[in-house]
Parts: C-alpha cells; sequence; structure tokens
C-alpha cells in the first residue's frame, strides 16, 4: 500500500515537471520529493528551501514586512505600530491573523487598529521623515497610555533612503518612550521568513537592551516564557493554562496577547519554552547565549504531542513539576479519549494534504493522526532545512513534499492523490473548495480555535469533522456533470 501510495507521488511530480519550461522545472524539481520515516537521504534531507521563488509563479509566501510587523511585532498589544509607507500593507496585514488579546482597544491597547504614515508620491519624491515624525508625535497626543512605537518599513522606505533610525531614536529622548525602528522592507529577502529575523533582531537590540523594565522582577524558581505562540483564536491561552495547572509561571507570552514589558523581563525567565521554531529560534538563541537561559521546543498540537511536549518541559524542573504535570495528564487524557471515542469512527483513515507557512506543515500531523487521519502531503510557505529535518520525525507514511508551492502544483497533487481533506490557507480555500473537497483554513483556524493543548482538541476534532462530513459535500455537483433525470 505504502508503495503504491509513493509510487504515485513520485509520479505526480513528474507530471507537474513537464508542463514548465526546462529552466523552471529544473528550479522546481529540487523543491519537491517524497519522504518516508525510513527515508535515506529523502526529501526532509535533501529539499532545497529558503530560495527566491521562480518569477512569473503565483506563490503563496508573504513579505519580510509581514514576518515583522504581521507576524511578530503586530501582537504586541500596549504599543502601536506604525505602518510605515503607503496605507495598502498596514490595512492588508490588519486583524486577520486572529491574534487575541484583553483590554479596551483605542486606550491601552491597539492590535486591531490601522496605523499609517500613507505615503504618497510627494513622501517619495521629497523623503517621508517629517511626515514620519508627525505622526509619532501625533501618536503620543491621541493615545497617551501607548508604551511604546515600532515603525515597520514597508518597500518606498529603504528605496528613498529615509534616515528612520535617526527618527525614531529622536522622538524616544522626546518621549521617553520605546521608539523602535525596524528596516523589514517587503522586498528584503525571499518571503516572511526574512522578516521575523529582522523583528527577532530589533527585540534583541532595543528591547532585551532595557534592563530598566526587569530591575524590580521578582524570580520564582518555576518562571517560563512563550516564545513563538501569537495567540491564534486563543492558542496561548489555551497553552498558559495548561504551564500554570503544572505549577509553572508564565511571566511572559511572546507575542501574542504580550505587552511591551513582558517583552522585556523575559531574560528573567529559567526556561523559555518555543512553540513557533521557525519565527522565534533567533531570540532563544541570542536569550541562551546572552543570559544564560535555556530553551526547549514543545509541540501543544493534539494529545499525543501535548502529553509528550508536557512530560520533557516537567523533566526539565523535576520535583513536584513532575508529580502535577502526571495528574493534569491523567485528568485531560480522560476528556481527549471521549473525544476520540466520539470523532474517530468518522475520521480514521481520511486523507488529508496540508500547506502551510513555517511551522505548522510539521507540528499539526499529530494532531490529525490522533484522530486516525492520514498525512500524505505536507510543505511549507517559507521553511527552511532545519524545519525539513525536523518533519522527518512527524513522518508516519510515504508523503508528498512540496517547498513554496504554487497553485498550480498543489492543485495537481490534490487532483493526482485525491486527499479527503486540504488543510492550507486562505488563498488556496476556495480553489479546493470549488472542486467539492472539504478544506480547513490552518492560519488562522477559518474563525474556530484555539487548537493549542487538549481543551482544544475538542475543538480541532469537531472543524475537522463538520468540514469534511458536512452533508453540502453532496450537493457540489455542477448541474452538467449530474446524469439527467429519467436517462
Ligand atoms: Fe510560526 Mo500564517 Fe505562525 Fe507559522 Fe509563522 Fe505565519 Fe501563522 Fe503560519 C505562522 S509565526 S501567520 S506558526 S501564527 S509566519 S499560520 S511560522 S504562515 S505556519
Amino acid at each position: 500500500m505504502s508503495e503504491m501510495l509513493e509510487e504515485l507521488q513520485l509520479e505526480a511530480i513528474k507530471e507537474v515537471l513537464e508542463v514548465y519550461p526546462a529552466k523552471a522545472a529544473k528550479s522546481r524539481a529540487k523543491h519537491l520529493g517524497v519522504d518516508s520515516p525510513e527515508g535515506v537521504k529523502g526529501a526532509c534531507d535533501t529539499t532545497r528551501s529558503n530560495k527566491q521563488t521562480v518569477p512569473g509563479v503565483m506563490s503563496q509566501r508573504g513579505c519580510a514586512y509581514a514576518g515583522s510587523k504581521g507576524v511578530v511585532w503586530g501582537p504586541i498589544k500596549d504599543m502601536i505600530h506604525i505602518s510605515h509607507g503607503p496605507i495598502g500593507c498596514g490595512q492588508y496585514s490588519r486583524g486577520g491573523r486572529r491574534n487575541y488579546y484583553t483590554g479596551t482597544t483605542g486606550i491601552d491597547t491597539f492590535g486591531t487598529m490601522n496605523f499609517s504614515t500613507d505615503f504618497s508620491e510627494k513622501d517619495i519624491v521629497f523623503g517621508g521623515d517629517t511626515r514620519l515624525k508627525k505622526a509619532l508625535s501625533e501618536i503620543d497626543e491621541l493615545f497617551p497610555l501607548n508604551n511604546g512605537i515600532s515603525i515597520q518599513s514597508e518597500c518606498p522606505i529603504g528605496l528613498i533612503g529615509d534616515d528612520i533610525q535617526a527618527v525614531a531614536k529622536k522622538h524616544k529622548s522626546e518621549s521617553s518612550k520605546p521608539t523602535i525602528a525596524v528596516s523589514c522592507e517587503g522586498f528584503r529577502g525571499v518571503s516572511q521568513s526574512l522578516g521575523h529575523h529582522l523583528a527577532n533582531d530589533a527585540i534583541r537590540d532595543e528591547v532585551m537592551t532595557d534592563t530598566s523594565a526587569r530591575s524590580d522582577f521578582q524570580s520564582t524558581p518555576y518562571d517560563v516564557a512563550i516564545i513563538g505562540d501569537y495567540n491564534i483564536g486563543g492558542d496561548a491561552w489555551a497553552t498558559r493554562i495548561l504551564l500554570e495547572e503544572m505549577g509553572l509561571r508564565v511571566i511572559a507570552q511572546w507575542t501574542g496577547d504580550a505587552t511591551y514589558k513582558e517583552m522585556a523581563i523575559a531574560p528573567k525567565s529559567k526556561l523559555n519554552l518555543l512553540h513557533c521554531y521557525r519565527s522565534m529560534n533567533y531570540i532563544s538563541r541570542h536569550m541562551e547565549q546572552e543570559f544564560e537561559i535555556p530553551w526547549m521546543e514543545y509541540n501543544f498540537f493534539g494529545p499525543s504531542n501535548t502529553t509528550a511536549s508536557l512530560r520533557k518541559i516537567a523533566e526539565f524542573f523535576g520535583g513536584e513539576i513532575v508529580a502535577n504535570t502526571e495528574a493534569v495528564i491523567a485528568k485531560y487524557t480522560k476528556m481527549t479519549d471521549e473525544v476520540i471515542a466520539k470523532y474517530k469512527s468518522k475520521l480514521e483513515g481520511k486523507k488529508v494534504m496540508l500547506y502551510i507557512g513555517g511551522l505548522r506543515p510539521r507540528h499539526v500531523i499529530g494532531a490529525y493522526e490522533d484522530l486516525g487521519m492520514e498525512i500524505i502531503g505536507t510543505g511549507y510557505e517559507f521553511g527552511h532545512g532545519d524545519d525539513y529535518k525536523r518533519t522527518k520525525e512527524d513522518l508516519s507514511r510515504s508523503t508528498l513534499i512540496y517547498d513554496d508551492a504554487n497553485e498550480y502544483e498543489l492543485e495537481q497533487f490534490v487532483k493526482k492523490l485525491r486527499p479527503d481533506l486540504v488543510a492550507a490557507g486562505v488563498k488556496e480555500k476556495y480553489v479546493f473548495q470549488k472542486m467539492g473537497l472539504p478544506f480547513r483554513q490552518m492560519h488562522s483556524w477559518d474563525y474556530s480555535g484555539p487548537y493549542h493543548g487538549y481543551d482544544a482538541f475538542a475543538i480541532f476534532a469537531k472543524d475537522m469533522d463538520l468540514a469534511m462530513n458536512s452533508p453540502v459535500w453532496s450537493h457540489t455537483k455542477a448541474p452538467w456533470d449530474k446524469q439527467e433525470v429519467g436517462a
């Protein structure tokens, strides 16, 4: 069976490549492959990644600005993040990621608002520093409870060579509030991944160096920081509950529902817990080198991953934390067993193809497998070699691997492998739904979530069941494909 699947997967790649001009085919061939748990030098070891997308191809990737403003900085709720440049980037990166937060928007929190310098031709020709300076002052006047401002550069800023660092420095000295300029122009790098890195560097240089925020911090032996959880649909909250039930104290959530102060006190943590390796491995390594804080990757998707991760975290602390953790696991396993008993018969054996950003293509595999579902294809929009290497451990069978796949490739792969569910992003959603295939949006959880931790698994299972077993799929045949009545 597995051999047949592998054959089909290899054939799918061959057919996709045949259509390309020779040069493009040669390049794309390096990003596509098949791997399995036994695979020696399979696609996870060899796939080419983090390279420029072939020009002219419809990529699903984002840009460096998206990685910095949209992903890392944007969720810090008590700071104002101004999109510096034309209006579109701020508007299109506003709210859609569903990183939840508490607070009074417009008063002490600003997460869903759009702040922009709204560049026009004049600013491009004569420079935008004056406009930026004015915007920063206006922000402080209108929103005096902000705890700092970050300036997120859009493409034109780097092209016209404005000195935003100088503007930030001046504003900081006048307002005595953090004012941090990030040169995350969209054209930098090949995807949002470089934006993560630039955002991490700005945190390293501007936030980690602010010792005033942590001077009066009272430590406990069980302080941890959640790193790389953006609280999509409440994920970080669901995570926090479990860690607290174990007896740990969560001192920071980076950056979902985070405050500036939470960012600045993280060097006081005893252990940094890293969920999204792709977007925050840089700052975790920095805190290890600079402050000697160890970091540990974990995975809270599905009960199997969650339980294994809880045990790994507990082992680090030992003693009563281990005992507490076993009690937490026992308490929730009863509940998750019931969820599995309820849904497994309806979902078992169903085949899934994934295509997501830089972490979930491997992290969510276990959650599907807990429900008896099978992953037959997965790929990253912007993963690096270290992400693909980590993916291997999560594979259970022959799996088609596609890096920076485009719409044409995904469509062809789906047509060939005929999965029962496609789980990817909004750009893919309607393509596959119109093909009559069940689909789940795995970036924003399709208006649902959270999906992290035990409680959230019940939501995940229900969502997958609703997507796949909805009666709507029996009504999707086009009229011309239906047999005529009486014919
Ligand atoms: Fe990390 Mo969409 Fe995260 Fe990941 Fe990252 Fe993005 Fe989202 Fe996706 C993300 S930070 S926005 S887990 S919350 S850039 S879903 S890599 S692509 S898989």
